[in-house]
């Protein structure tokens, strides 16, 4: 099957290449707000898959269509001799400095595209645009007509009706807000231009359709990974005894929170890749952390022995001590220290087997080698206690994906991420999360409460199609 062409053709500064972005969904288009932006022909295949469903021509901005209309007319029997006499045309000028523009214009007409005329509703109609209709009209090839509305919709009527002479199909559509639905609705429209290319525009159509519910599937997948790696993401540090925990505090804190940006950032650029941005800016504040008493403390001994297995290795070998000082470290823990066993101080009363030694354990861990502390804390950061904590995360998630999925290719502004958080989320959703969220937190069944949160997730996506 003939895989459809679209030649985006008209004047300067009218959207064409704003239009290939969308259409084409790639936001490597170039589009400047200085006219004569496009200087040769590019071609851009829509890619689903291994399939290329159509492709878009990026043309230069016609202005010499005058004189290409003069040549015509002087070259030209009668009518059904017109996109013949097109054809030598493009043959006779493709080398011709004064035509570039019209001849990098036509070259994918005369390869057999269909035409994609683009016109600025916010800018009057006038009988100077008639000549490059008309050219248009005489190469014969399949046409349609999109007025752009790129400031104001002010000339829309104007323009209709000045169209509805040279086109049998013209439309209104917004370069830069169209949304999905409005595209594939545009692409239909492809489908009646050329009997040939129905069936490719309905496979399109299709191919399209069944990629959007993916894209959505994968990002709610990607978005709950995000929520439940951050709910249940710890760091720790242990801090020998003696050393100050305040500087350890701040880096562990530093660690824990950079983390979790971390991931949030790199969840972004996945869903942006899913979506095809490469090249996106985003404006955003970043999480707001509240959560200062996060620490949790634990007391950690001689060399990372448990306070169990350090009673339970001094009963084994039997070591009981007693007096004050003096005693071999090595007899406390069976050899295990290898050969580090020496004079220990700090130890006051006795340790003797059996569970009551338990209590001893903290005071073991008191004994320093050689100045070497044999026992300290561990200091952890997270999991976060905050309830609020997968909401703010929720939140950020869909925001960010609503504007992508509402945004076209052509639309290069940055993205400002710092809207409404969870307004289209209702009290029963909110409570329905809420208990997913707590059962994560008590860490239960964790796969599971993962994949009932994409599906939540999922169901919000999807609005935005609707
Ligand atoms: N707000 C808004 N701006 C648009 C729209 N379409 C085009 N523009 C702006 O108009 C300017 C020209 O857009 P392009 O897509 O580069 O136009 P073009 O017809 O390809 O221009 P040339 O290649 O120079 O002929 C850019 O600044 C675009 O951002 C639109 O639908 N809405
Ligand atoms: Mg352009």
């Amino acid at each position: 099957m003939r895989v459809p062409g679209l030649a985006v053709v008209g004047r300067p500064n009218k959207g064409k290449s704003s239009i290939v972005a969308t259409l084409a969904r790639d936001d490597s288009v170039y589009i400047d707000k200085r006219a004569g932006s496009t200087r040769r022909t590019q071609r851009f295949p829509m890619i689903v898959g291994d399939d290329t469903l159509y492709v878009l021509h990026d043309t230069p901005g016609m202005q010499r269509s005058r004189q290409v209309l003069e040549w015509l007319q002087a070259n030209c029997e009668d009518a059904a001799g017109r996109p013949d006499a097109v054809r030598r045309f493009y043959g006779e000028h493709r080398d011709d400095p004064r035509f570039v523009d019209e001849c990098e214009m036509l070259e994918p007409i005369m390869d057999g595209a269909g035409i994609i005329y683009v016109v600025d509703g916010s800018c009057p109609f006038g009988r100077e645009y008639e000549p490059e209709m008309e050219v248009l009209r005489w190469t014969g090839s399949p046409s349609l007509a999109l007025i752009n509305p790129i400031q104001s919709q002010e000339y829309v009527e104007d323009w209709q009706n000045g169209l509805n002479q040279y086109f049998r199909t013209v439309r209104v559509f917004d370069a830069h807000h169209a949304e999905f639905a409005k595209q594939l609705e545009l692409l239909e429209l492809f489908g009646h231009l050329d009997t040939d290319w129905r069936d490719a525009m309905t496979r399109a159509v299709q191919a399209l359709e069944t990629e959007r519910e993916q894209q959505h599937r994968a990002a709610s997948a990607m978005v709950s990974e995000l929520i439940v790696k951050s709910m249940t993401y710890q760091v720790s540090q242990a801090v020998p005894r003696g050393i100050p925990a305040a500087p350890v505090k701040t880096a562990l804190y530093e660690r824990y929170t950079r983390h979790l940006e971390g991931e949030e950032q790199r969840c972004r650029k996945r869903l942006e890749e899913l979506f095809y941005y490469r090249h996106l800016r985003r404006s955003e504040t970043g999480l707001p952390w509240q959560e200062s008493d996060l620490f949790n403390v634990e007391k950690w001994y001689l060399w990372g022995l448990s306070k169990r297995s350090l009673v339970s290795v001094a009963t084994a070998t039997g070591a009981v001590l007693g007096g004050s000082s003096g005693m071999a470290l090595d007899a406390v823990t069976g050899g295990l220290l290898g050969g580090l066993g020496t004079t220990m101080g700090g130890l006051g009363g006795a340790v003797a087997g059996g569970t009551g030694a338990m209590k001893y354990a903290d005071r073991i861990a008191e004994i320093t080698v050689r100045g070497i502390p044999t026992g300290g804390e561990t200091l952890s950061i997270g999991p976060s206690p905050n309830p609020n904590f997968p909401f703010v995360l929720l939140g950020r998630a869909l925001e960010h994906h609503r504007l992508l999925a509402r945004r076209t290719h052509a639309h290069r502004e940055v993205m400002n991420l710092d809207g409404e958080l969870l307004a289209n989320v209702n009290d029963k959703e909110r409570k329905a999360l809420n208990k997913v969220f707590a059962a994560i937190r008590k860490d239960k069944d964790i796969a599971r409460q993962q994949l009932a949160l994409a599906d939540m997730i999922y169901d919000q996506m999807v609005q935005v199609d609707r």
